[in-house]
Protein backbone atom coordinates (compact mmCIF):
# COMPACT_ATOMS: atom_id res chain seq x y z
CA UNK A 1 0.00 0.00 0.00
CA UNK A 2 2.13 2.79 -1.08
CA UNK A 3 -1.12 5.44 -0.96
CA UNK A 4 -0.28 6.56 1.85
CA UNK A 5 -3.78 5.79 3.43
CA UNK A 6 -4.58 3.40 6.02
CA UNK A 7 -4.78 -0.01 4.38
CA UNK A 8 -8.90 -0.67 4.59
CA UNK A 9 -10.28 -3.52 6.69
CA UNK A 10 -12.46 -6.37 5.53
CA UNK A 11 -15.69 -6.84 5.51
CA UNK A 12 -16.93 -10.88 6.16
CA UNK A 13 -20.04 -12.22 6.83
CA UNK A 14 -21.38 -15.32 8.04
CA UNK A 15 -24.57 -16.38 6.89
CA UNK A 16 -26.56 -19.96 7.74
CA UNK A 17 -29.67 -21.30 8.88
CA UNK A 18 -30.81 -21.09 12.67
CA UNK A 19 -28.84 -22.92 15.13
CA UNK A 20 -25.79 -23.61 12.41
CA UNK A 21 -23.21 -22.24 15.09
CA UNK A 22 -22.21 -18.81 13.13
CA UNK A 23 -22.07 -16.96 16.28
CA UNK A 24 -19.30 -18.88 17.81
CA UNK A 25 -17.23 -18.65 14.72
CA UNK A 26 -17.49 -15.47 14.26
CA UNK A 27 -16.53 -14.59 17.84
CA UNK A 28 -13.26 -17.43 17.45
CA UNK A 29 -12.19 -15.86 14.68
CA UNK A 30 -12.49 -12.37 15.62
CA UNK A 31 -10.59 -14.05 18.20
CA UNK A 32 -7.79 -15.16 16.81
CA UNK A 33 -7.13 -12.38 14.29
CA UNK A 34 -6.80 -10.10 17.21
CA UNK A 35 -3.94 -12.54 18.44
CA UNK A 36 -2.23 -12.42 15.17
CA UNK A 37 -2.53 -8.09 15.61
CA UNK A 38 -4.91 -7.33 12.90
CA UNK A 39 -7.61 -5.22 14.11
CA UNK A 40 -11.00 -6.79 14.16
CA UNK A 41 -14.57 -6.34 15.24
CA UNK A 42 -17.75 -8.56 15.48
CA UNK A 43 -21.15 -7.11 15.20
CA UNK A 44 -24.35 -9.13 14.55
CA UNK A 45 -27.62 -8.40 12.25
CA UNK A 46 -29.85 -7.57 13.33
CA UNK A 47 -28.67 -5.10 15.82
CA UNK A 48 -31.59 -5.36 18.49
CA UNK A 49 -29.94 -2.33 20.44
CA UNK A 50 -31.41 -0.12 18.18
CA UNK A 51 -35.40 1.38 18.18
CA UNK A 52 -35.68 -0.45 14.54
CA UNK A 53 -33.46 -3.50 16.12
CA UNK A 54 -36.39 -3.86 19.04
CA UNK A 55 -38.73 -3.80 16.74
CA UNK A 56 -37.50 -6.91 14.68
CA UNK A 57 -36.76 -8.33 18.17
CA UNK A 58 -40.46 -8.60 18.93
CA UNK A 59 -41.26 -10.24 15.65
CA UNK A 60 -38.68 -12.74 16.08
CA UNK A 61 -39.81 -13.37 19.59
CA UNK A 62 -43.39 -13.64 17.94
CA UNK A 63 -44.52 -10.53 20.20
CA UNK A 64 -45.58 -8.92 17.66
CA UNK A 65 -46.99 -8.99 14.07
CA UNK A 66 -46.12 -7.30 11.04
CA UNK A 67 -46.56 -7.31 6.99
CA UNK A 68 -43.33 -8.90 5.32
CA UNK A 69 -42.93 -6.07 3.89
CA UNK A 70 -42.95 -4.13 6.43
CA UNK A 71 -40.68 -6.31 8.85
CA UNK A 72 -38.44 -7.13 5.56
CA UNK A 73 -37.80 -3.12 5.40
CA UNK A 74 -37.20 -2.99 8.74
CA UNK A 75 -33.98 -5.31 8.66
CA UNK A 76 -32.56 -3.55 5.74
CA UNK A 77 -33.11 0.01 7.72
CA UNK A 78 -31.74 -1.67 10.37
CA UNK A 79 -28.21 -2.31 8.17
CA UNK A 80 -28.57 1.32 6.86
CA UNK A 81 -28.46 3.05 10.08
CA UNK A 82 -25.52 1.17 10.34
CA UNK A 83 -23.62 1.64 6.78
CA UNK A 84 -21.65 5.12 8.19
CA UNK A 85 -20.14 3.52 10.91
CA UNK A 86 -19.32 0.28 9.08
CA UNK A 87 -17.72 2.30 5.84
CA UNK A 88 -15.80 4.43 8.87
CA UNK A 89 -14.84 1.15 10.13
CA UNK A 90 -13.49 -0.56 6.91
CA UNK A 91 -11.35 2.58 5.90
CA UNK A 92 -9.71 3.10 9.05
CA UNK A 93 -8.77 -0.25 8.78
CA UNK A 94 -10.84 -2.62 11.22
CA UNK A 95 -12.22 -5.54 9.84
CA UNK A 96 -15.78 -6.30 10.40
CA UNK A 97 -17.21 -10.05 10.62
CA UNK A 98 -20.50 -9.88 10.67
CA UNK A 99 -22.96 -12.65 12.10
CA UNK A 100 -25.80 -12.19 9.03
CA UNK A 101 -26.21 -9.60 6.70
CA UNK A 102 -28.06 -8.52 3.79
CA UNK A 103 -28.06 -12.20 2.49
CA UNK A 104 -29.94 -13.35 5.57
CA UNK A 105 -31.95 -10.54 4.74
CA UNK A 106 -32.73 -11.41 0.94
CA UNK A 107 -32.98 -15.47 1.43
CA UNK A 108 -35.42 -15.23 5.00
CA UNK A 109 -37.95 -13.00 2.94
CA UNK A 110 -37.85 -14.42 -0.71
CA UNK A 111 -37.77 -18.15 1.35
CA UNK A 112 -41.57 -16.82 2.48
CA UNK A 113 -42.77 -16.91 -1.05
CA UNK A 114 -44.80 -13.34 -1.58
CA UNK A 115 -45.02 -13.07 -4.94
CA UNK A 116 -43.95 -9.30 -4.60
CA UNK A 117 -41.28 -10.17 -2.11
CA UNK A 118 -39.08 -11.70 -4.87
CA UNK A 119 -35.43 -12.17 -4.59
CA UNK A 120 -34.78 -9.86 -7.35
CA UNK A 121 -36.86 -7.34 -5.47
CA UNK A 122 -35.14 -8.23 -2.17
CA UNK A 123 -31.92 -7.62 -3.46
CA UNK A 124 -32.64 -4.47 -4.80
CA UNK A 125 -33.14 -2.92 -1.63
CA UNK A 126 -29.61 -3.58 -0.41
CA UNK A 127 -27.90 -1.91 -3.23
CA UNK A 128 -26.27 1.39 -0.83
CA UNK A 129 -24.60 -1.38 1.02
CA UNK A 130 -21.16 -2.34 0.09
CA UNK A 131 -20.73 -6.25 -0.15
CA UNK A 132 -18.64 -8.85 1.87
CA UNK A 133 -15.20 -9.65 0.28
CA UNK A 134 -16.33 -13.08 1.77
CA UNK A 135 -19.56 -14.70 2.54
CA UNK A 136 -18.68 -18.11 4.95
CA UNK A 137 -21.88 -20.43 4.31
CA UNK A 138 -22.22 -22.59 7.30
CA UNK A 139 -24.52 -25.32 5.66
CA UNK A 140 -26.07 -28.02 7.45
CA UNK A 141 -29.40 -30.03 6.75
CA UNK A 142 -32.42 -28.57 8.60
CA UNK A 143 -32.95 -31.87 10.54
CA UNK A 144 -29.26 -31.71 12.32
CA UNK A 145 -29.77 -27.81 12.71
CA UNK A 146 -33.76 -28.42 14.33
CA UNK A 147 -31.82 -30.70 16.95
CA UNK A 148 -29.54 -28.32 18.37
CA UNK A 149 -30.21 -26.66 21.92
CA UNK A 150 -33.14 -23.73 21.86
CA UNK A 151 -34.25 -24.35 18.60
CA UNK A 152 -37.64 -23.35 17.84
CA UNK A 153 -38.09 -20.67 20.19
CA UNK A 154 -38.13 -17.49 17.56
CA UNK A 155 -40.01 -17.25 14.18
CA UNK A 156 -38.82 -19.06 11.35
CA UNK A 157 -37.06 -22.02 13.08
CA UNK A 158 -38.98 -24.29 11.47
CA UNK A 159 -37.73 -27.39 9.07
CA UNK A 160 -39.85 -26.65 6.20
CA UNK A 161 -39.01 -22.75 6.53
CA UNK A 162 -34.86 -23.50 6.97
CA UNK A 163 -35.22 -25.77 3.91
CA UNK A 164 -36.40 -23.40 1.78
CA UNK A 165 -33.76 -20.47 2.91
CA UNK A 166 -31.38 -22.79 2.61
CA UNK A 167 -32.30 -23.23 -1.00
CA UNK A 168 -32.23 -19.37 -1.23
CA UNK A 169 -29.14 -18.79 0.13
CA UNK A 170 -27.48 -21.74 -2.84
CA UNK A 171 -29.79 -19.22 -5.45
CA UNK A 172 -27.43 -16.37 -3.89
CA UNK A 173 -23.84 -17.56 -3.92
CA UNK A 174 -21.06 -16.40 -6.13
CA UNK A 175 -17.56 -16.36 -6.49
CA UNK A 176 -17.12 -14.36 -3.11
CA UNK A 177 -19.01 -17.26 -0.92
CA UNK A 178 -17.04 -19.91 0.82
CA UNK A 179 -18.92 -23.06 1.83
CA UNK A 180 -18.23 -25.04 5.14
CA UNK A 181 -19.87 -28.09 6.61
CA UNK A 182 -21.11 -26.94 9.92
CA UNK A 183 -21.86 -30.76 10.95
CA UNK A 184 -18.20 -30.80 11.96
CA UNK A 185 -16.08 -29.83 15.55
CA UNK A 186 -16.29 -26.37 16.24
CA UNK A 187 -12.34 -26.43 16.34
CA UNK A 188 -12.29 -27.90 13.13
CA UNK A 189 -14.45 -25.57 11.66
CA UNK A 190 -12.41 -22.93 12.91
CA UNK A 191 -9.65 -24.30 10.95
CA UNK A 192 -11.34 -24.02 8.10
CA UNK A 193 -12.39 -20.66 8.38
CA UNK A 194 -8.72 -19.07 9.41
CA UNK A 195 -7.62 -20.38 6.48
CA UNK A 196 -10.33 -18.79 3.97
CA UNK A 197 -10.80 -15.30 5.85
CA UNK A 198 -6.81 -14.65 6.47
CA UNK A 199 -6.16 -14.37 2.64
CA UNK A 200 -8.86 -12.34 2.64
CA UNK A 201 -8.24 -9.95 5.29
CA UNK A 202 -4.55 -9.50 3.38
CA UNK A 203 -6.12 -9.09 0.27
CA UNK A 204 -8.44 -6.00 1.78
CA UNK A 205 -4.70 -5.05 3.56
CA UNK A 206 -2.81 -4.46 0.49
CA UNK A 207 -5.63 -2.07 -1.16
CA UNK A 208 -7.88 -4.28 -2.82
CA UNK A 209 -11.53 -2.37 -3.46
CA UNK A 210 -14.61 -2.76 -1.75
CA UNK A 211 -17.57 -3.83 -3.59
CA UNK A 212 -20.87 -2.56 -3.74
CA UNK A 213 -24.12 -5.52 -3.60
CA UNK A 214 -24.41 -6.85 -5.93
CA UNK A 215 -21.59 -5.85 -8.53
N1 LIG B 1 -33.17 -12.45 9.68
C1 LIG B 1 -31.96 -11.84 9.88
C2 LIG B 1 -34.03 -12.02 8.68
O1 LIG B 1 -35.11 -12.56 8.51
N2 LIG B 1 -33.65 -10.97 7.89
C3 LIG B 1 -32.46 -10.32 8.06
O2 LIG B 1 -32.15 -9.36 7.33
C4 LIG B 1 -31.56 -10.77 9.10
C5 LIG B 1 -30.27 -10.10 9.31
O3 LIG B 1 -33.55 -13.02 11.92
N3 LIG B 1 -33.91 -16.22 12.09
C6 LIG B 1 -33.59 -13.52 10.59
C7 LIG B 1 -32.72 -14.72 10.59
C8 LIG B 1 -32.84 -15.27 12.00
C9 LIG B 1 -33.14 -14.03 12.83
O4 LIG B 1 -31.47 -14.55 14.34
C10 LIG B 1 -31.92 -13.52 13.59
P1 LIG B 1 -30.02 -14.62 15.00
O5 LIG B 1 -30.11 -15.90 15.79
O6 LIG B 1 -29.90 -13.41 15.87
O7 LIG B 1 -29.00 -14.66 13.93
Amino acid sequence: NDSGRRPRGALIAFEGGDRCGKTTQCSKIVEHLRSTGVDAVMWRFPDRSTSIGQSINAYLAEQSHMDDAVIHMLFVANRLEKRDEMLRLLAGGTTLVLDRYSYSGVAYTAAKGVPYLSMEYCKSLEVLLPAADLVVHMTMTPESMAARGGYGEERYEKVEFQSKVMAAFEALRDERWAVIDASGTIDDIHEQVTSIVEPVVRCAHNGCALGRLWD
